[in-house]
């Protein structure tokens, strides 16, 4: 199969590229920034419309996978910026998808979506959303675009609402969730973290390779099997920086986490502690492989622990 990434060098896109090429795909990984892959890769601003029509049209893949995108800290800083990448990006992709003939297109939706009036705990498929940020806002409207693509114009778009995804080898940056990857990292290289979160925050998350796994289900789900077509709640585990605070202290005992929080602690309290994924588990056989143990053993397995 020919794939087309966009946002391909960000945390996903890392991981995505290596588990289709050993799918098979043949891959064309695109980035803002010039990208270093075993594959083939172009420089490409998804805010360029003719730039993106003439990839479509030179590389004529079946699947796409829209990656990038400005995360929710950064939105915050860049608002503009933010919505012309998060959302009128998008809109403007799956037009020329549509036009492309692109039979598949992954976009990933998030929990930044949901809002302060949306239930906490096992949060449902379908709650109020309410979401007060500017990334979730566009989530919110890019989950009514999908639909929209889909009933309007047969576009197979897929989506899943991530948590925060924690993985080695990229730090991620401008995000809400990001604090679970850099204390790993801050834990090894300083022994000392300053999270921007208060120390009992609770919010999903889930291991990259569960993410990754999620993704490829999704897209080779049969589509008449999908109920869900704005984008599915996906659950791995749920932890607060204290929790990842005491786990990592088990493997290095003299850690210690400093709590400043910043603006983003308001977008991490309106956004829920645990989801309900039963439509993902029913409509294409979801079900997460780490819990918080499983996914520090990871961890420590890829960081070197006198880095
Ligand atoms: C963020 O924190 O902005 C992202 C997300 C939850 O989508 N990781």
């Amino acid at each position: 199969m020919r794939v087309l990434l966009t946002g391909a060098g960000g945390q996903i896109g890392q991981a995505l590229v290596p588990a289709l090429l050993r799918r098979g795909d043949e891959v064309l990984a695109t980035d803002i920034k010039s990208l270093d892959y075993p594959t083939q890769t172009a420089v490409l601003d998804v805010t360029d419309t003719q730039a993106v029509r003439q990839l479509l049209r030179e590389w004529r893949p079946e699947e796409v996978y829209h990656l990038a995108a400005l995360l929710s800290g950064r939105s915050e800083e860049k608002p503009h910026q933010g919505w012309q990448i998060n959302f009128t990006a998008t809109w403007q992709l799956f037009e020329l998808c549509v036009e492309a003939g692109v039979k598949r297109v992954f976009w990933p939706s998030s929990i930044a979506a949901f809002g302060p009036h949306t239930p906490r705990h096992n949060t449902p498929q379908y709650p109020h959303m309410d979401p007060i940020g500017l990334y979730g806002i566009a989530k919110l409207a890019g989950e009514r675009l999908a639909e929209y693509f889909w009933h309007k114009h047969h576009l197979d778009v897929r989506s899943l609402r991530f948590p925060g995804i924690v993985g080695p080898g990229h730090l991620p940056s401008g995000g809400t969730t990001d604090f679970a990857v850099l204390m790993f990292y801050e834990a090894v290289q300083k022994g000392t973290y300053t999270c921007y979160l208060d120390a009992d925050t609770r919010l999903p998350m889930l291991y990259i390779a569960d993410a990754i796994r999620a993704v490829l289900l999704l897209m080779e789900a049969p589509a008449e099997k999908l109920t869900v077509r704005g984008a599915y709640n996906i659950h791995g585990m749920s932890f607060s920086p204290a929790e990842l605070e005491a786990e990592i202290r088990k493997k290095i005992p003299s850690f210690r986490c400093v709590y400043a929080p910043d603006f983003r602690q308001k977008l991490a309290e309106s956004w829920p502690e645990s989801i309900d994924d039963s439509s993902a588990r029913r409509d294409w056989g979801w079900s997460p492989h780490y819990d918080l143990p499983a996914l520090c053993e990871a961890m420590w397995q890829a960081i070197p622990l006198h880095s």
